[in-house]
Protein backbone atom coordinates (compact mmCIF):
# COMPACT_ATOMS: atom_id res chain seq x y z
CA UNK A 1 0.00 0.00 0.00
CA UNK A 2 1.19 3.21 -0.47
CA UNK A 3 2.28 5.41 2.14
CA UNK A 4 1.72 9.16 1.57
CA UNK A 5 4.30 11.41 3.69
CA UNK A 6 3.30 14.82 5.27
CA UNK A 7 1.68 17.27 7.42
CA UNK A 8 -2.00 18.67 7.02
CA UNK A 9 -2.56 21.49 5.27
CA UNK A 10 1.06 20.92 2.99
CA UNK A 11 1.28 20.03 -0.46
CA UNK A 12 0.35 16.31 0.82
CA UNK A 13 -3.05 17.36 -0.38
CA UNK A 14 -2.48 16.89 -3.93
CA UNK A 15 -1.42 13.13 -3.16
CA UNK A 16 -4.15 12.18 -0.97
CA UNK A 17 -5.91 13.80 -3.91
CA UNK A 18 -4.41 12.00 -7.00
CA UNK A 19 -4.55 8.82 -5.03
CA UNK A 20 -8.46 8.76 -4.15
CA UNK A 21 -9.05 10.07 -7.94
CA UNK A 22 -6.94 7.01 -8.70
CA UNK A 23 -8.70 4.80 -6.19
CA UNK A 24 -5.74 3.67 -4.67
CA UNK A 25 -5.70 2.19 -1.17
CA UNK A 26 -2.78 4.50 0.91
CA UNK A 27 -2.22 5.17 4.19
CA UNK A 28 -1.71 8.51 5.28
CA UNK A 29 1.51 9.25 7.63
CA UNK A 30 1.48 12.64 9.20
CA UNK A 31 5.39 14.10 10.09
CA UNK A 32 6.45 17.81 10.89
CA UNK A 33 8.16 20.09 8.17
CA UNK A 34 11.64 19.26 8.86
CA UNK A 35 11.66 16.95 11.55
CA UNK A 36 14.23 14.02 11.90
CA UNK A 37 11.31 11.85 10.00
CA UNK A 38 11.07 13.83 7.10
CA UNK A 39 14.84 14.60 6.77
CA UNK A 40 15.11 10.67 7.17
CA UNK A 41 13.26 10.17 4.28
CA UNK A 42 14.45 13.49 2.16
CA UNK A 43 17.47 15.65 2.45
CA UNK A 44 15.61 18.37 2.13
CA UNK A 45 13.02 17.75 4.97
CA UNK A 46 10.58 18.62 3.00
CA UNK A 47 6.96 17.00 2.14
CA UNK A 48 5.06 15.36 0.49
CA UNK A 49 6.89 12.19 0.36
CA UNK A 50 5.39 8.82 -1.17
CA UNK A 51 6.53 5.29 -0.56
CA UNK A 52 5.92 2.78 -2.91
CA UNK A 53 6.97 -0.46 -1.25
CA UNK A 54 11.34 0.17 -1.81
CA UNK A 55 10.67 3.35 -3.74
CA UNK A 56 10.76 7.34 -2.10
CA UNK A 57 9.52 10.05 -4.61
CA UNK A 58 9.29 13.65 -3.24
CA UNK A 59 8.05 16.58 -5.23
CA UNK A 60 4.46 16.86 -5.17
CA UNK A 61 3.91 17.04 -9.33
CA UNK A 62 6.93 14.70 -9.35
CA UNK A 63 4.83 12.06 -7.07
CA UNK A 64 1.83 12.77 -9.56
CA UNK A 65 3.31 12.18 -12.34
CA UNK A 66 4.74 9.04 -10.96
CA UNK A 67 1.39 7.85 -10.31
CA UNK A 68 0.08 8.71 -13.26
CA UNK A 69 2.09 6.81 -15.15
CA UNK A 70 1.84 3.81 -12.75
CA UNK A 71 -1.76 4.03 -13.25
CA UNK A 72 -2.22 4.77 -17.11
CA UNK A 73 -5.24 2.81 -17.48
CA UNK A 74 -6.97 5.63 -14.98
CA UNK A 75 -6.33 7.91 -17.67
CA UNK A 76 -4.76 10.28 -15.37
CA UNK A 77 -1.87 11.03 -17.08
CA UNK A 78 -0.62 12.76 -20.18
CA UNK A 79 -1.52 11.13 -23.25
CA UNK A 80 1.74 11.45 -25.24
CA UNK A 81 0.90 10.01 -28.35
CA UNK A 82 -1.47 13.03 -29.30
N1 LIG B 1 8.12 21.70 -4.98
C1 LIG B 1 7.88 20.94 -3.77
C2 LIG B 1 7.81 21.88 -2.60
C3 LIG B 1 7.82 21.12 -1.30
C4 LIG B 1 7.66 22.06 -0.14
O1 LIG B 1 8.18 23.19 -0.11
N2 LIG B 1 6.91 21.56 0.85
C5 LIG B 1 6.67 22.35 2.02
C6 LIG B 1 5.32 21.96 2.63
S1 LIG B 1 3.97 22.30 1.52
C7 LIG B 1 7.76 22.06 3.02
O2 LIG B 1 8.09 20.92 3.26
N3 LIG B 1 8.32 23.13 3.60
C8 LIG B 1 9.33 23.01 4.58
C9 LIG B 1 10.42 24.03 4.38
O3 LIG B 1 10.55 24.57 3.26
O4 LIG B 1 11.14 24.24 5.32
C10 LIG B 1 6.59 20.14 -3.93
O5 LIG B 1 5.71 20.55 -4.71
O6 LIG B 1 6.47 19.09 -3.29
Amino acid sequence: MYKAVGSRGSRVSRVLWMLEELGQPYEFVEVKLRSPEAYALNPSGKVPILIDGELIVTDSAAICFYLADKHADKGMGADRNS
